[in-house]
């Protein structure tokens, strides 16, 4: 979906991202706001962002609204809007620091240091984000591509991480929704939710701690013996 900026003049926070922008040569529409005309407070622009502030990013229906935080997405993000070819896509279900009782905290979530691993392993990865409660501007905060359901965020993908334990996500029609998945593709189970899966695509695996087989066991190895320095 089209990339939409509000903002300014080309000057400040808004000169930021409209550099960002440029820099990467990312096609956009622009909603010029009148800060002068105080265009920053009327009703319908303080319902994207009521600190009445611009400039603010609208992408596949996450607001964003801090300058850093919109160069920070459409630096990790790229992929999603830059090509036909989007390249090694992560999707992430589940980000809330637990799943029972279901909760949107993201404090404490260990979905922190799984995004710094796979931005680490795969820094030219896009990551999908989606999570039942989560708001999608809080996963666009984190740097993933808010995910509008748990169907768009398989699409696609080479690795889904199915991080907590939200009922949700368990016993989740995996043969079917690995049929949109890029191949080879994994479904990596971190709690175990969906154990007996049958009937899987060829080139898509399911696997979960302490289940993967020896030919996974020794993938993994190579992947992080060539990582780690
Ligand atoms: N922290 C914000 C600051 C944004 C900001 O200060 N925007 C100014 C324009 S550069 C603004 O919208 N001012 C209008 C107002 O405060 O009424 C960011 O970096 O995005």
């Amino acid at each position: 979906m089209m990339l939409e900026l509000y903002h300014a003049e080309p000057v400040a926070n808004s000169m930021k991202t409209l550099l960002c922008l440029k820099e990467k040569d990312l096609k956009f529409h622009s909603h010029y706001v009148d800060l002068l005309r105080f265009e920053q407070h009327r009703p319908e622009f303080l319902k994207l962002n009521p600190n009445g502030q611009v400039p603010v990013l609208v992408h596949n229906g996450a607001v964003i609204t801090e300058s850093t935080v919109i160069n920070e997405y459409l630096d990790i993000a790229r992929g999603f809007f830059t090509g036909p070819e989007p390249g090694l896509a992560n999707a992430v279900l589940g980000v809330a620091f637990k799943g029972r009782p279901a909760t949107d905290d993201l404090r404490g979530s260990t979905v922190f240091e799984l995004l710094h691993a796979l931005r680490r392993y795969f820094p030219d990865a896009t990551v999908a984000g989606f999570d039942p409660l989560v708001h999608g501007s809080a996963i666009a905060e984190l740097g993933m591509e808010p995910a509008v359901s748990i169907e768009s965020a398989f699409a696609g993908a080479s690795a889904v991480f199915l991080h907590n334990n939200h009922p949700d996500l368990e016993g989740l029609p995996i043969a079917r929704l690995g049929q949109s998945m890029a191949r080879p593709g994994i479904v990596y189970d971190f709690w175990g939710q969906n154990r007996a899966v049958t009937g899987l695509p060829p080139g898509i695996h399911v696997a979960g701690l302490g289940s993967w087989p020896p030919t996974l066991r020794a993938a993994a190895r190579m992947v992080v013996q060539s990582n780690v320095a």
